[in-house]
């Protein structure tokens, strides 16, 4: 199994050998992962997005610009409905190319306690002011100029996303490539809001299904789940089917929570506190479900605190949550050297946030189903061109060409754009 596990590694993962070195990797770090990894690959030179073999990128311009798409319906979970997404796209302007990303904070600070306008304080305060100071030699010594502001992982990661684009787009490769990237095609999943009526639900499941999406996520809160999901497995005894509570119980709600165990469900994700690793260890011993946990996993350390207390057994890495590719890419290597799945967790994205996503789930490592649907699940019409497509089969294709792969779409961003703010080098 562990020769299985390193034959299929790419290359560039390769530093990591085993489950022992990758635990004394991330335990020595302490405080300092990123410069801790660097030491550990500053030998290995298939590694473009740690120590660039290009040139340092001299970044021009940082735009930070905000997009009000609507919601085809809207989108509803244990902390509320929301029937719009207000996007927050970053462009990153180099030698005439632009490199997108996107910072998935909500408006509100429901999910977590970033929020779009904590975001671009932090970006045109703090983030933008040391991507511009200098030339960036590579992602670790983007990601360890970010590493000195605490917190706020999704203004990092946005940063972090357009530099990828922009970097794999000077090195003439796939951003899928540039990071280690094995597959071509990638399993996806849908993740369904709480819906009015239990008869909708079952509708949308019956709908999803048959566009091939190979696991249905039911999203649940007390009063909408033992029965719903018992009902939606009734019908479809063989579908992979899972529940995200997004934290809406507490550890008096176990012997509750135990009923789940009868659904032959892939996962429970985050049924606890936000923040928790303790309490999920406790109910992951009583039950025959994996947890998965989304909130808790706030990046690298604390994956690995998860996978030694036993919190859960699968994980899913959001680049937003975890600060960016540098700290999803630790993630994903730690997680893989233990034989823990993982799998590329959503935030109702725009096409830029969900061609990153499609990059990041083609490393090896993701090996279940990412909440990834196709951009007309959310969207009538996407910022990008093509629009994210699955296909019947339930997968969808990694992109070949140069940099993120797919196109903005600049006409309809700026016909939708509610605010745009430049920030130059010096
Ligand atoms: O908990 O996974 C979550 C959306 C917004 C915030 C948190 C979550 C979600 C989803 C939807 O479940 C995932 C997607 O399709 O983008
Ligand atoms: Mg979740």
């Amino acid at each position: 199994m562990a020769d299985e596990v390193a034959a299929s590694l790419p290359q560039v993962l390769q530093n990591v050998n085993s489950a022992t070195d990758a635990a004394n990797f991330l335990a020595n770090a302490s405080g300092d992962l990123l410069s801790c990894r660097a030491m550990h690959s500053a030998s290995v030179t298939a590694a473009p997005w740690l120590n660039s073999a290009n040139d340092p990128i001299a970044i021009e311009k940082i735009e930070m610009r905000t997009v009000r798409l609507p919601l085809n319906e809207p989108f509803e979970t244990s902390f509320g409905s929301i029937d719009s997404r207000l996007i927050f796209l970053v462009s990153i302007h180099a030698d005439g190319l632009t490199g997108w990303g996107e910072v998935v904070a909500a408006e509100e600070p429901r999910y977590s306690y970033e929020t779009v306008g904590t975001a671009q304080h932090v970006i045109r305060d703090y983030l933008a002011p040391a991507m511009l100071s200098q030339p960036v030699t590579s992602l670790n010594d983007l990601a360890t100029r970010f590493a000195s502001f605490r917190g706020h992982n999704m203004a990092k990661a946005g940063l972090e996303l357009g530099y990828m684009d922009l970097l794999s787009q000077v090195s003439n490769q796939s951003l899928s490539k540039t990071i280690g990237g094995t597959r071509v095609r990638i399993p996806v999943g849908v993740s369904l809001g709480i819906q009015p009526t239990l008869a909708q639900l079952l509708d949308r499941v019956e709908k999803y299904l048959a566009d091939g999406y190979r696991r249905i996520k039911l999203k649940i809160k007390p009063g909408w789940d033992i029965d719903v999901v018992r009902e939606v497995r009734r019908r479809h005894p063989k579908i992979m089917l899972s529940v995200d509570a997004n934290s809406a119980y507490t550890l008096s709600d176990q012997d509750h929570l135990k009923q789940l165990d009868d659904f032959d469900l892939l996962m429970i994700e985050q049924p606890l506190n936000h923040d928790d690793l303790i309490d999920h260890a406790r109910l992951q011993s009583i039950l025959k479900t994996a947890i998965c946990l989304d909130e808790s996993i706030t990046g690298p350390a604390r994956a690995r605190q998860a996978i030694e207390l036993g919190s859960c057994r699968i994980i899913n890495i959001k680049i937003g949550r975890v600060g960016g590719y540098s700290q999803a890419l630790l993630i994903h290597d730690f997680c893989f050297a233990k034989g823990t799945p993982v799998w590329c967790g959503g935030m109702l994205e725009s096409g830029i946030g969900r061609a990153h996503n499609i990059s990041l789930a083609s490393l090896s490592g993701f090996s279940l189903p990412g909440d990834i649907s196709a951009s007309s699940r959310y969207f009538s019409r996407d910022v990008i061109f093509p629009e994210v497509q699955v296909a019947t089969d339930g997968t969808i294709e990694v992109p070949t060409q140069p940099g993120l792969g797919f196109n903005a779409d600049i006409d309809y961003i700026h016909s939708h754009t509610q605010s745009v703010e430049c920030l130059e080098a010096p």
